[in-house]
């Protein structure tokens, strides 16, 4: 059991390893474990050995001894084919490159728990999983565990400057160290690389996708080698973000066009380099032609050329282009919603078979709540990767609880109906359409040099559910969620049952206080912090809030029927047929794709404006709902992080409120309605909420202090 008191600041993330109470487990849930076989050789082996002797350590009174051959008693057995084919073990290998099995079996004649994989890695992945068992109190006398990633690449995605400031990174500056590296591994990169492993994740992009050239020169190459070193060990591949100009920038060439011979040259070149430094290097992540980056485009040449350049100089290597489809040009378009789609649908078929395109899970950006983006499903010959932000950029930075699996589970669960009924986002990530396709999920990471990593404890609940929901989409955010609390809480059902129902209810609670009914995009300019649906003067259409609530005196929403930009004629018949008609569509997506009356009546039966105002009061008294049960579960666990999720959660009611009155008195003046009796009236009138100013808020980086 955990001392209450101990104080505890969050840095082992789910890898507490704290003491199983083992007189309290009964039966088969009480541990005996006596002795562990595991013939370790190479790196990778040493480091599950390692993670395996710290995990029991922890959790067990005594810990087993290790010995060389089964000796009877309660034995854990753990290797690959290989390793352990000198005790005679056979390991079938039926769980793929990756996977790997836990059972209770006999081997020589002897009642034994196998842990066995057909790779290095997988072992390491069996043993995560094993004391994930133990962690969360499992029985775990009678094991029969296959498991194996349904995802080849799963990838985090850090928009880390090289000067150490984190692009919407709101746990301080970034844990690459880039000036002390490659001479100095602080343990923090092992520690990274540990928690990556624990749940799956293979990859790691380190640079941020608006990249630095300088990241590609022989110096930086170094401290990027130094990092590779330290992931291989864990089976996470490092990828870099590169610079589409960088032959410019870096190589002094006069053009970066991808067709040119002289540029193709400076890559492939470029591309020998980095592998002479890292032979397992993943390959680049590239944002081309989007927010004033430099792309194909800009030599007239299209997105598929761009990307098949860059694949051809990674594939000797074995090396992926993950080339986003985050573009919008400067041109502005009628709708914003439909560019990726009218970029890239044309190129179904024309990318190289190492290029995977990277699709944001909505087709604005990482709104509260959005529709699937149009591309999943459309594009059949295509491999689609998809990108969810960890970081909390429209979702209250670090200072609001939103666990963002129940998120990441809607987009992937909803039907894209471009295969026929049952054609979910996850299955089409999946490669279930087309087998020959490469599969991966990436997640823009909300790490930093923090004391606890995330600047929130609950932000570690998404970088470990992106893991679980990389290795299986299918997963149910409530099983991820009670995990996560047992491993890095404690297994007090008290504690864990109501704080799991806090979780799985804390993104709603944040779609109504700031985006209710599909509204989207009504941030602070910029800073994408707080409210500010009265924006309009940012420095293009499609960056003001007005652009897309269009609120007026006749009403609110953004038509993108047929009648309006047409944009639901990019989704599958069946799903533009359920959202164009009002009877069916969703109240959650209503105002994304309609432009209604005040006065419209809901299912609820209220005026489209009360049943506004309803939602921004619900989210508020939710979040004080949610306060109000944390304070209950003082001395559940240690002080130190009851108290800071006391005071965030005191800070988030604050800014919910600021929020709710905001938008509530802003959109007030075009509806000119009440808001009803029993709503507490707004502290302020709006000229004061439009005129908070908000000081060096955190993740814009630069010298651009202010804004708002
Ligand atoms: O969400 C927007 C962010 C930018 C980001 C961009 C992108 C890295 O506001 O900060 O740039 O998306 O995804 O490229």
């Amino acid at each position: 059991m955990i001392s209450k008191s101990r104080a505890d600041n969050g840095y082992k993330l789910w890898l507490e390893y704290n003491r199983v109470n083992n007189e309290q487990l009964a039966g088969a849930y009480r541990l005996q474990l006596r002795y562990v076989v595991f013939p370790a050789t190479s790196d990778q082996l040493k480091a599950a050995k390692a993670e395996l002797l710290m995990g029991l350590d922890g959790m067990l009174a005594t810990k087993p001894s290790e010995v060389k051959d089964i000796t009877g008693g309660q034995t854990v057995v753990i290797g690959t084919r290989q390793s352990l084919k000198s005790l005679s073990i056979a390991v079938s290998d039926s769980v793929g490159d990756e996977g790997y099995l836990i059972k209770t079996t006999l081997i020589n004649k002897k009642q034994c728990t196998l842990i066995a994989a057909n790779t290095d890695v997988g072992v390491l992945y069996g043993v995560f999983n094993f004391l994930k068992l133990i962690q969360t109190n499992q029985p775990i006398s009678k094991l029969n565990i296959a498991d194996h990633p349904r995802l080849m690449y799963r990838v985090l995605d850090h928009w880390d400057n090289l000067n150490r400031t984190v692009e919407r990174g709101y746990a301080g500056s970034s844990i690459w160290n880039w000036h002390k590296l490659p001479d100095i591994i602080d343990q923090r990169y092992i520690d990274y690389a540990r928690a990556n492993a624990s749940v799956g994740i293979n990859g790691s992009v380190v640079n941020n996708v608006n990249a630095d050239a300088l990241i590609l020169s022989p110096q930086y190459l170094l401290k990027v080698q130094a990092l590779a070193n330290v992931f291989r060990t864990y089976g996470i591949r490092i990828y870099l973000s590169v610079k589409f100009s960088s032959p410019v920038e870096l190589g002094g060439l006069k053009t970066a066009d991808p067709l040119d011979p002289a540029v193709k040259k400076w890559w492939a070149d470029k591309a020998d380099e980095i592998y002479s430094y890292i032979p397992d290097f993943g390959g680049f992540l590239v944002k081309a032609n989007s927010e004033g980056q430099p792309g194909p485009q800009s030599y007239s040449r299209t997105h598929a050329d761009g990307a098949n350049m860059l694949a051809d100089v990674l594939a000797p290597h074995h090396g992926i282009v993950m080339w986003r489809a985050f573009v919008y040009d400067n041109k502005v378009p009628d709708d914003r919603f439909k560019q990726a789609y009218n970029e890239f649908k044309p190129f179904d078929g024309k990318f190289k078979d190492n290029v995977i395109i990277q699709v944001k899970n909505g087709p604005i950006d990482f709104q509260p709540r959005e529709p699937f983006h149009p591309l999943f499903g459309a594009m059949p010959n295509t491999p689609l990767m998809m990108e969810f932000q960890l970081t909390q950029e429209y979702l209250g930075f670090s200072t609001h609880l939103v666990y963002e699996a129940p998120l990441f589970a809607e987009c992937l669960q909803s039907d894209t109906h471009k295969y026929g009924k049952g054609s979910t986002v996850a299955r089409v990530i999946k490669g279930d359409f087309n087998k020959k396709l490469i599969t991966g999920m990436a997640g823009v990471a909300n790490v930093g040099a923090d004391l606890n990593w995330c600047g929130h404890p609950f932000g570690q609940a998404n970088w470990y559910a992106f893991g679980r929901m990389a290795w299986n989409p299918d997963q149910s955010p409530a099983v991820i969620a009670t995990d996560w609390l047992r491993m890095t809480f404690t297994n007090n059902a008290g504690f864990v049952s109501p704080v799991k129902n806090i979780m799985l209810q804390s993104r709603e609670n944040t779609v109504n206080y700031m985006t209710p009914l599909g509204l989207h995009h009504i941030m602070g300019v910029s800073t994408h912090y707080g409210p500010g649906p009265w924006v309009d003067n940012a420095g293009r259409p499609d960056w003001n809030a007005t652009y897309y609530h269009k609120a007026d005196s006749a009403g609110i929403g953004f038509d993108r029927t047929t009648f309006g930009s047409g944009a639901l004629r990019q989704y599958a018949p069946e799903v533009k047929a359920d959202w164009e008609n009002l009877q069916t569509c969703p109240d959650e997506y209503l105002l994304w794709f309609h432009h209604l009356s005040w006065k419209y009546k809901m299912r609820s039966g209220r005026t489209l404006w009360d049943e506004l105002v309803w939602h921004y009061y619900t989210g508020v008294d939710s979040v004080k709902q949610m306060g109000l049960t944390w304070d209950k579960l003082q001395g559940k666990i240690d002080a130190e992080r009851f108290m800071e999720v006391k005071q965030l959660m005191q800070l988030q009611y604050k800014e919910a409120v600021t929020w709710r009155d905001a938008c509530v008195l802003y959109f007030q003046t075009f509806s000119k309605m009440q808001t009803g009796a029993g709503y507490p009236k707004p502290e302020h009138p709006l000229d004061y909420y439009k005129k908070l100013k908000f000081y060096y808020v955190p993740g814009i980086g630069g010298n651009n202090y202010m804004t708002n």
